[in-house]
């Protein structure tokens, strides 16, 4: 795995983007950027054999590299699915494709997959019994967040299942300090210096937008979710379910 070095050296205040250097150290990156990266992508395999019904479509939104993608290939246990991966960065769908040609070359999966180079906000979701947002939401413009999430609502067939991963805020601006020092020294425990640290910081402003739980759990409810759970908090850091 390359490692990350992007911000060891100075970045002149670039916000941060979804490129080709980025896309290289990728893996590296999320492992050591979030905190329960690995269990989420575990959980999403386990998800993925529970609900997964034959037939259905899957969609991994915001797909990168893949991780996700993969995770649900391997989960799902029944035939005729179909995972349609989808990202905007066309260096991640470029490594995106490469690294699911070396999966099937050793694992011959019996689920195909779709890469798709697009926005989010303009797929139209059919007959989904599973739909992934592993740390996607966060990127997109506040106001388009309340559509696309409507539409997915909408996508999935009942008792389908949206996993909704996302850094988050608190309410508390003290339990908010804390929470970003863990996250800091968590960063720091992973070998990124102090400086790293504060560079990616300063260039995911405004890039990066969090919310709170609260909010996740209020966007999901008027969409009309019924069932959602945090199944998974590790500092700023939360992964939520929620059911059709
Ligand atoms: C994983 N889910 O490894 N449409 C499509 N893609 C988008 C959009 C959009 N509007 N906005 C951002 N992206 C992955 C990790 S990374 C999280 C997801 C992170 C894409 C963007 O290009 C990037 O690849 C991804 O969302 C977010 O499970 O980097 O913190």
């Amino acid at each position: 795995m390359t490692s990350d070095k992007i911000y060891d050296k100075p970045s002149d205040d670039k916000p941060f983007r979804f490129n080709d250097e980025v896309a290289k150290v990728f893996p590296d990156m999320l492992r050591r950027s979030i905190p329960g990266y690995d269990a989420t992508i575990e959980a999403i395999g386990s998800l993925a054999a529970r609900y997964v019904l034959q037939d259905t479509n899957c969609y991994d939104l915001g797909c990168s590299l893949g991780a996700a993608t993969i995770a649900m290939r391997q989960g799902i246990d029944t035939p005729g699915c179909r995972i349609v991966a989808v990202d905007t960065a066309p260096a991640m769908t470029k490594r995106c494709r490469e690294i699911l040609a070396e999966d099937d070359r050793q694992f011959t999966p019996a689920t195909p997959v779709e890469v798709l180079r697009a926005d989010i906000r303009d797929i139209e979701f059919k007959n989904a019994s599973m739909i992934v947002l592993n740390y996607t939401l966060q990127f997109l413009p506040m106001i388009d967040r309340n559509a696309l999430m409507r539409s997915i609502y909408d996508g999935l067939n009942d008792g389908g299942l949206l996993v909704l991963s996302e850094k988050v805020v608190d309410e508390i601006p003290e339990m908010e300090e804390l929470l970003v020092d863990l996250h800091r020294e968590h960063k720091q425990r992973n070998d990124y210096s102090a400086l790293e640290v504060s560079r990616k910081r300063a260039a995911l402003d405004n890039v990066l937008i969090p919310e709170t739980v609260a909010a996740h759990r209020s966007r999901l409810a008027e969409a009309g979710f019924s069932h959602t759970a945090v199944w998974l908090r590790y500092f700023n850091f939360v992964s939520i379910i929620a059911i059709r």
